[in-house]
């Protein structure tokens, strides 16, 4: 039977990130993407205009909606908006048992709008983080979590260690906000392990994250090790990156059609 991803996130109304984005990763890896939205945003590849937040009792019922009926093999977290739904959604997921938890710490888009009030911060960190078998931040991200500026490789592995300390199985501090080669790094409590991609000179990067934590989550629903979702999803989107289509005046989205086997 065909795998069930299920990613709870906003609307990106420009089509290039948040569930949009996810659901088009799903479906390059050819699992059954459904969606909870938490928001719904209305963007292009400029700004975020505006942003509307779903009410909580909302977000719970989409959940039940698709448990009840569909079944879910896997969740990814990615804008999470406030506190009630950062609330709502870690007791869904704990009170459900949901086997694969890839939470995507999504704070500020790319133009600087505040995708998750301080408050949700909080909570991320008490609630939803320890139900996660991976944590994506990046490295603003990373610091906002750890509370370790990070400058060096060595700040990585002692943000890395310090957030690991939340509760979550393991951690990715992706580089991608770094000098040089977009190199991440994981931490699972036992061991770090780097994973390295050329830094692709184009501004069509809108989505990365969340095409990332996407394509991880639908490779560990299909049964791959964490090492071998991470190697294989980098891949993904280094290659939407350089495939990437340049719509819109700023930030264009990625080529999620690129060729992948199955
Ligand atoms: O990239 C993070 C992100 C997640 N979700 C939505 C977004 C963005 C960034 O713009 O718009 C809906």
């Amino acid at each position: 039977m065909i795998k069930r991803a299920l990613t709870i996130g906003g609307s990106d109304s420009g089509g290039g990130a948040g569930i949009q984005a996810d659901i088009k990763t799903f479906s390059a890896f050819a699992v059954y993407g459904m969606s909870v939205l938490t928001a719904v945003t209305a963007q292009n590849s400029l700004n975020v205009n505006g942003i509307t937040g779903i009410p909580p009792q909302f977000v719970s019922l989409q959940f039940e909606s698709v448990l009840t009926d569909i079944g879910i093999d896997g969740v990814k977290t990615g804008m999470l908006f406030n506190a009630e739904i950062v609330q709502t959604v870690a007791q869904k997921l704990n009170e459900n048992h949901i086997p694969l938890v890839v939470v995507d710490p999504v704070m500020r888009s790319k133009s600087g709008d505040i995708l998750l009030e301080n408050r949700g911060v909080d909570l991320l960190m008490e609630k939803l983080i320890p139900l996660a078998t991976l944590l994506t931040p990046n490295i603003p991200e990373a610091e906002m979590l750890s509370g370790v500026p990070i400058r060096t490789d060595e700040d990585i592995t002692t943000a890395a260690k310090k957030i690991h300390d939340l509760g979550c199985k393991a951690v990715l501090i992706k580089g991608g906000h770094r000098r040089g080669n977009a190199t991440d790094i994981l931490f699972d409590g036992v061991e770090f392990s780097k994973f390295t991609a050329p830094r692709i000179d184009t501004q069509n990067t809108h989505g990365t994250g969340c095409t990332y934590s996407a394509a991880i989550l639908a490779n560990l629903i299909k049964g791959k090790n964490l090492r071998d979702a991470i190697r294989l999803s980098k891949w993904f989107v280094t290659e939407a990156i350089k495939h990437a289509f340049p719509l819109g005046k700023g930030h264009g989205p990625l080529n999620h059609f690129i060729r992948i086997e199955k």
